[in-house]
């Protein structure tokens, strides 16, 4: 048996890269953790900080570093970018993110890097479609992060509803991660049965579930209202898909991949539940779909499309 050195790299040690680095420090995850910034110090205070954590949990080796380091990484995460503001809509941050994430990838395939990518900066879908398109790894190897926040706060929200654990809720947020998303009611189930059914027998009307869909869909606009960003909630969502890559475990994650013909969308990232294991997204689950949520799935990829085009124009 060889053991496996594992080597991540995170680019951006912002709100989101730090917490993600945190949670990975907690599973233990990483044999070598690697964090980039323009911002030098503040990833050299970072991995003295989380140094730190270590006699805790498992020793690591964290520290500060360059795109150099990343020659021989299997995975880069990269958080690198400008947030949204209060009241921004993450497409209005494309241009200023386009241009970091070339200024990114550049130098990280000139190290040698042939491993995976997993993009979180937003406007998630259209930067990690530059991200494939400035790399040119194969699209399985470059994915996003897609819908996994989003999930998560439906799966929070409905697993409150219904008084189950999230993690029991085999429900989706679909398609564009922001304002065009949709959610797979009328597929929806927990334990194997209808969603629609628990809310019937609840007294729970269809706008009711459009009432948690809108919640779920602006819960990033409420909490940047309050607290100016958001990065508890992406970082573990991070460190899952990471967990699912580094461990190799197949396991059926909602994420940003890329469309080969699959819900009759082609050259696009969006968010769909896809098989995650160290080969990347290992192949795409095309969910199944009431005719009106394709057609929801449809707009989303039209909006996408049309952001896409513009930046790249
Ligand atoms: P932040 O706290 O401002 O951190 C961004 C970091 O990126 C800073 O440390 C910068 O120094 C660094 N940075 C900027 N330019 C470069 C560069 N060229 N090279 C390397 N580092 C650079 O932002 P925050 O961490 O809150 O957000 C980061 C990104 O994640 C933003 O684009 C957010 O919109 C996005 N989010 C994505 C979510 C998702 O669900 N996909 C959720 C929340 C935030």
């Amino acid at each position: 048996m060889t053991l496996q050195r594992q080597k991540v790299v995170l680019v951006g040690d912002g709100a989101v890269g730090s917490s993600y680095a945190f949670a990975m420090a907690q599973q233990g995850l990483a044999e070598e953790f690697v964090i980039v910034d323009v911002f030098k110090e503040r990833t050299e205070g970072d991995a003295m900080d989380l140094e730190d954590a270590q006699a805790f949990t498992a020793p690591k080796n964290i520290y500060s570093g360059d795109y150099n380091d990343a020659g021989d990484a299997d995975l880069v995460v990269i958080t690198a970018g400008a947030p949204q503001k209060p009241g921004e809509t993450r497409l209005e941050l494309v241009d200023k993110n386009m241009k970091i994430m070339k200024s990114i990838i550049d130098p990280l395939m000139a190290s040698g890097f042939d491993g995976i990518i997993l993009v979180a900066a937003n406007p998630v879908d259209v930067l990690t479609y530059a991200a494939q398109k400035f790399s040119g790894l194969p699209t399985s190897r470059v994915f996003g992060s897609g819908t996994s926040l989003d999930t998560a706060r439906l799966r929070a929200a409905l697993g409150k509803k219904f008084n189950v654990d999230p993690r029991s809720v085999d429900a989706y947020i679909l398609g564009e991660h922001g304002d065009s998303e949709f959610a797979n009611f009328d597929e929806a189930t927990i334990g194997g049965r209808p969603v629609k059914v628990f809310a019937e027998e609840a007294g729970i009307t269809d706008a009711d579930l459009d009432q948690i869909l809108y919640e779920t869909a602006h819960k990033a606009y409420e909490i940047i209202n309050r607290k100016g960003a958001t990065f508890y909630g992406i970082a573990t969502a991070l460190m899952r898909i990471s967990k699912a890559i580094l461990r190799n475990e197949n396991a059926v994650l909602p994420v940003g991949a890329y469309m080969q013909g699959e819900y009759g969308l082609n050259d696009i990232y969006i968010g769909t539940p896809a098989v995650i294991n160290n080969q990347g997204v290992a192949s795409v689950i095309e969910t199944p779909l009431s005719e009106k949520e394709l057609k929801q799935m449809s707009d989303s990829a039209t909006t996408l499309k049309k952001v896409a085009e513009d930046a790249f124009a």
